[in-house]
């Protein structure tokens, strides 16, 4: 198979360690010269890893560097921060090397590489690990497509957009979730404006709690265009129905809730409104305790690894599934 030559790109999370990998896959004989005549070794003795460094096309040094050298790659073990790691891709691209996207990977390897460097949870990181080991040599099968949902919770957050009435205590609920002041809670009604998105780890898996502002009916032109952004956003996650049962209780206007969450508990059970799916109770002197259970019970349940866990991945076992006669015949996962 033909490789493109001297592509680069960033292996680990851009500013979030102490260190960050980048690498260089497939380097010609030209490059290989050329990261030779700038990298001054500590050691002289080759070997796959050494310790140096690093200098740029005037001879300043760049950064002290790990490099380490394979038969088709080089990676470059840079120090955490923007400025080395942009001062090496300005020096590789002016030898020729191209920048490919590893934010989007297409190929299972890579793709396996991502997972194992996104993965915020022990769970994920089994998982990934696992995958790299199984997931080359799996055959395309129905049991493989329902992997995805699991799969996917584990690498991408599951959102949650909670929506209901202004005042419906929405916000309040948030706070509660995450036991700290995170959005602003007011006694007037339509404080919440624009849609906040807040990270929340239930059970070692993240979800994402999108507050949004309060929903009625409005002739105003501007309310209709916030109500018509969130009924589009909303198709990306799942719709919880915020209702303070003391007060008059409008439906839902759009989407299909996947709970009921009556709030302000804490002074009386009020007057609920028909709903048909779990119907969960919250109130001042709680934490919200049964709309966390609720989000485990909600979650895709676990399945064993391997799982599918990109669109990609699911979209080429699918063809695989359904065009069984020549699946055998497919780069499917490649
Ligand atoms: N007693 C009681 N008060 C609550 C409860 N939830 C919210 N409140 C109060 O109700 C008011 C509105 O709460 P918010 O959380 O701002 O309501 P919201 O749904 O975010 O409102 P908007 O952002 O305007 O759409 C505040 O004064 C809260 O303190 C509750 O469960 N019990
Ligand atoms: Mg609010």
């Amino acid at each position: 198979m033909s490789h493109s030559k001297n592509q680069m790109s960033l292996l680990t999370p851009l500013g979030e360690g102490a260190l960050q990998v980048f690498q260089l896959s497939h380097p010609d004989q030209r490059v290989l010269d050329l990261i030779d005549h700038h990298f001054e070794a500590r050691r002289p003795h080759p070997s796959i890893l050494r310790l140096g460094m690093l200098k740029d096309a005037q001879g300043e040094i760049l950064d002290e560097i790990f490099l380490e050298r394979h038969k088709e790659k080089i990676l470059f073990h840079l120090h955490g921060g923007s400025m080395s790691l942009f001062r090496l891709k300005k020096l590789l691209s002016e030898w020729g090397c191209q920048e490919i996207d590893e934010e989007f990977p297409q190929n299972l390897e890579k793709e396996c590489l991502w997972a194992l460097q996104h993965a915020h949870t022990q769970e994920a990181t089994d998982v990934a690990l696992k995958n790299l080991k199984l997931l080359p040599d799996v055959k395309p099968s129905q049991k493989l497509l329902d992997s995805y949902d699991y799969g996917r919770s584990l690498f991408t957050a599951v959102k949650y957009f909670l929506f209901g009435a202004p005042n419906a205590g929405k916000s309040s609920l948030i706070n509660r979730l995450l036991q700290r002041e995170r959005v602003v809670v007011d006694a007037q009604a339509g404080t919440t404006r624009d849609l906040i998105e807040v990270d929340l780890t239930v059970f070692h898996r993240k979800i994402l709690l999108v507050d949004a502002a309060g929903l009625r009916k409005s002739d105003d032109e501007l309310e209709k265009k916030g109500q018509e952004f969130l009924e589009t956003a909303c198709t990306s996650g799942r719709i919880l129905w915020v209702v303070n049962p003391h007060v008059e209780l409008q439906p839902c206007p759009f989407g299909k809730p996947v709970a009921l969450v009556l709030t302000h508990q804490d002074i009386g059970k009020g007057q609920a409104p028909e709903f048909e799916g779990p119907v969960l109770r919250t109130g001042a002197h709680d934490q919200g305790e049964e709309i966390l259970d609720f989000f485990e019970k909600d979650l895709p349940s676990p399945v064993a690894a391997p799982v599918l866990f990109t669109s990609r991945q699911f979209h080429k076992v699918s063809q695989g599934v359904v065009d069984r006669a020549n699946w055998m015949q497919q780069d499917w996962l490649g």
